[in-house]
């Protein structure tokens, strides 16, 4: 099982090369821990040799991005200043984990 979080801007174009190269995904909407900004997690469930063609599937439709990401203020002492300045943190194109399964049945 290849269980792939993925940019939201990139889930559509992904599940469409996935269905157009006849493999079975599901999407779940979800958010990164560290940005809190929502992303996609698509699972798909293949036989061991055509992992490899997945991967490629993903290489080719997800990119990264840079993204501006705000930091918390630390906590201040009096008479101490902080200039909160946009950290650039670059995401993606896919955080990808494959997985092997027990057992698969549609019943
Ligand atoms: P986020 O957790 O929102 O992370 C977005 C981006 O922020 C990450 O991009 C990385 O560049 C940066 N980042 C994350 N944690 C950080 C930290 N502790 N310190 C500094 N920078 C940090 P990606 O690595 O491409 O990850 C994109 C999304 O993939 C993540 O969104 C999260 O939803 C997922 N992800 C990444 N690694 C994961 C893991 N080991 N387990 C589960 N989900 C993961």
């Amino acid at each position: 099982m290849v269980v792939a979080i993925v940019h939201a801007e990139d889930a559509s174009a992904l599940t469409d090369a996935l269905l157009d190269g006849e493999y079975r995904a599901t999407r779940l909407h979800s958010s990164g821990g560290f940005l809190k900004q929502s992303n996609a997690t698509i699972i798909v469930g293949v036989e061991d040799e055509q992992v490899e063609a997945v991967l490629s599937i993903i290489r080719d439709q997800c990119h990264s991005r840079t993204q501006l990401v705000n930091p918390m203020p630390p906590i201040m002492e009096p008479g101490e200043f902080f200039l909160p300045y946009p950290l650039e943190v670059e995401v993606g194109g896919a955080t990808v984990f494959v997985l092997p399964v027990d057992r698969f049945e549609r019943l």
